[in-house]
């Protein structure tokens, strides 16, 4: 790719850490690139970017390719993206991946916190909900999520904190092109 333009999609479950760990990585990447970047905030997206969008698989798969498509155009000027969506399913990913990749460069980030551990913590209530039958489709309860096989990196299956999953996504970056 030309430039150094990137994005980085990280998927998982709700609740897997994934806004934290972006949220992490994007000042680290503030403080430690001369490069702009801009986080794609997954509540912020759902209220602009993908406002009236729901939860069955053509709104998650339109709310994904938007998140894509403004992530591969900051990457097109030399921009870092960074977008957190759960992104459930391959096809999408695959899409963001072809789309970022003519801009720049991609790392698609797997945070694999088992669902067991993010329903334990339901940090939201909305396990609990969607268990009771208030929430459908509710991504690995009752909707589905795709395991990723081409991530570039994988963190969080085995209870690493949030400060260890920002510096191994880091590492994943900075360890490759750009450094
Ligand atoms: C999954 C849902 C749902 C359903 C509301 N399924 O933990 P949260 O609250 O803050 O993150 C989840 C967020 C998922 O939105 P995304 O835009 O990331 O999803 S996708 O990539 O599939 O488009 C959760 C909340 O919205 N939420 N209903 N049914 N998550």
């Amino acid at each position: 790719p030309r430039g150094n333009g990137l994005v980085v999609l990280f998927t998982g479950l709700s609740g897997s850490g994934k806004s934290t760990i972006a949220r992490q990585l994007t000042g680290r990447l503030r403080a430690e690139t001369h490069q702009r970047v801009t986080l794609l905030d997954g509540d912020e997206v759902r209220a602009m970017l993908s406002s009236g969008l729901g939860f069955s698989r053509a709104d998650r798969e339109l709310n994904v390719r938007r998140i894509g498509w403004v992530a591969s155009q900051l990457a097109a000027h030399g921009g870092i993206a960074i977008c957190a969506p759960i992104a459930p399913y391959r096809s999408m990913r695959d899409e963001v991946r072809t789309m970022a990749e003519r801009a720049g460069r991609f790392v698609l980030v797997h945070v694999a916190t088992p669902l067991e551990v993010c329903e334990a913590r339901d940090r939201k209530g909305l396990y609990a909900k969607a268990r009771a039958g208030e929430i459908a489709e509710f991504t690995g309860i009752s909707d589905p999520y795709e395991d990723p096989t081409d991530a570039d990196v994988t963190v969080g299956a085995h209870g690493e904190s949030i400060e260890e999953c920002t510096e191994q996504v880091l590492a994943a970056i900075t360890g490759g092109v750009g450094s």
